[in-house]
């Protein structure tokens, strides 16, 4: 492929193809882009041109700052009484002696594995077990914030929360309501995959369709909290679908403000039902991002999940509109090794993400959940963080 160099906003804009042009010229003034406009650039932008418009809009956002958090995942359960049909992880509840199930006694355990280590939040997710309900998972919140307060607790998809809140036959407002003050910090991403009902009734029909979803994160905004979004791009969608999935999150971000981060998550085909679908190319995943950057204009961050790219992927995508890189994770999530990820047993310590950032010529800089800054390695060496047990 012949790499095009852009040395101007101008250079771009000229060589450009003809229907490109005014989409160009809106993203250097700062203007948003249409629905149709979105579409034209995953069907006729080259990857050079995606990855410059979409390097200028990470650029003036953030700078070189690649953010990064210390945090570590538990996953309560694998059994779950959905089937969504890319899910290589989940056992169904009728032979949920193949799955795992954690007590409250068994989560508080891994969250006391962490006492005294640097990590900032706690990320829980997994499966929808039926006796695995509101109760059960209020008094796990509880039990985490009185063992630490500060950790940070960022839980439960829509389609978990969905099901908690009808079995316990609240509203979305107030379930919300009991787990927020229960300790529930922040929301996730996940559980959104393709919001149009065309593709999600053939791919996770029986789960929370998108209005659900959407009602779920507004409830939680309106109680002041932040979330994150994702789509699981790269399977049987069609470049339509990914953009009005993310219309609907553009416009619930234009009335609340709550998003924090938008995850594209590339859809992996092993031990699947959908094993037959092929998986996207890199150059594919590389247009995904920097469309996504492009077109949530209004959302401030943009995340690679390294695990499911692998960490050379996940260099790349630094160029083509990426700001985050996620965390530390340390071993403890299984839902991207069980489908194929290029990461089997998903693990950086805070000096190999640092370095990764750093090779691409990048800052890193450590965050919270809720993007406060903790701390810019950019001056401190490998050698360094790894001697310091507070940093690594
Ligand atoms: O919703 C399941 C995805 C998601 C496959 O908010 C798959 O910080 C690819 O949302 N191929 C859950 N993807 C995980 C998630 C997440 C991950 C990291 C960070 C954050 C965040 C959120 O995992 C599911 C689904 O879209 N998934 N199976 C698969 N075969
Ligand atoms: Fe269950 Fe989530 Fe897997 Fe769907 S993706 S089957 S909801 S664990």
């Amino acid at each position: 492929m012949k790499a095009t160099v852009y040395n101007s906003s101008d250079m771009l804009i000229q060589t450009a193809d003809k229907n490109l042009q005014p989409i160009a010229k809106k993203i250097f003034a700062n203007q948003r882009i249409s629905f149709e406009e979105g579409v034209q650039l995953f069907e006729k932008g080259s990857l050079p041109f995606l990855g410059a418009l979409a390097n200028f809009v990470r650029e003036q956002k953030h700078g070189d700052k690649t953010y990064f958090n210390r945090n570590f995942h538990i996953e309560p359960t694998n059994v779950c009484v959905f089937s969504c049909k890319f899910c290589a992880y989940s056992r169904l509840y009728a032979h949920r002696e193949e799955g795992w199930e954690l007590s409250i006694e068994q989560m508080l355990d891994i969250v006391k594995s962490y006492d005294g280590k640097p990590v900032t939040e706690v990320h829980i997710v997994g499966g929808v077990h039926p006796k695995m309900d509101l109760q059960f998972f209020t008094a796990l919140l509880k039990a985490i914030k009185a063992h630490r307060p500060d950790l940070h607790i960022k839980a439960f998809t829509p389609v978990e929360l969905d099901y908690m809140f009808r079995k316990a036959k609240v509203s979305v407002e107030e379930g919300m309501r009991i787990a927020h003050e229960a300790g529930l910090d922040s929301l996730p991403g996940g559980g959104a995959e393709i919001f149009h009902p065309e593709i999600r009734t053939q791919i996770c029909a029986d789960k929370v369709d998108a209005d659900g979803w959407l009602h779920i994160h507004k409830a939680a905004h309106q109680l002041g909290m932040h979330t994150n979004a994702t789509m699981l791009y790269g399977h049987i969608e069609k470049y339509w679908h990914r953009i009005d999935h993310m219309e609907r999150l553009r416009q619930l971000q234009d009335e609340t403000g709550g998003f924090n981060t938008f995850i594209p998550l590339k859809f992996r085909n092993k031990d699947n039902d959908m094993s037959h679908v092929p998986e996207s190319t890199i150059v594919e995943d590389l247009k995904m991002y920097a469309v996504a950057r492009l077109y949530l204009d209004n959302f401030p961050h943009m995340k690679a999940y390294w695990p499911m790219l692998g960490r050379k992927n996940a260099q790349l995508t630094i160029q083509f509109g990426v700001n985050d890189i996620d965390g530390t994770i340390d071993d403890s999530t299984k839902i991207y090794s069980m489908a194929g990820s290029e990461e089997q047993n998903p693990s950086m310590s805070t000096a190999d993400l640092v370095t990764l950032i750093k090779q691409v010529n990048r800052q890193p800089v450590e965050r919270d959940t809720l993007y406060h800054e903790i701390r810019d390695y950019s001056n401190l060496s490998y050698d360094a963080i790894v001697a310091n047990p507070l940093l690594n």
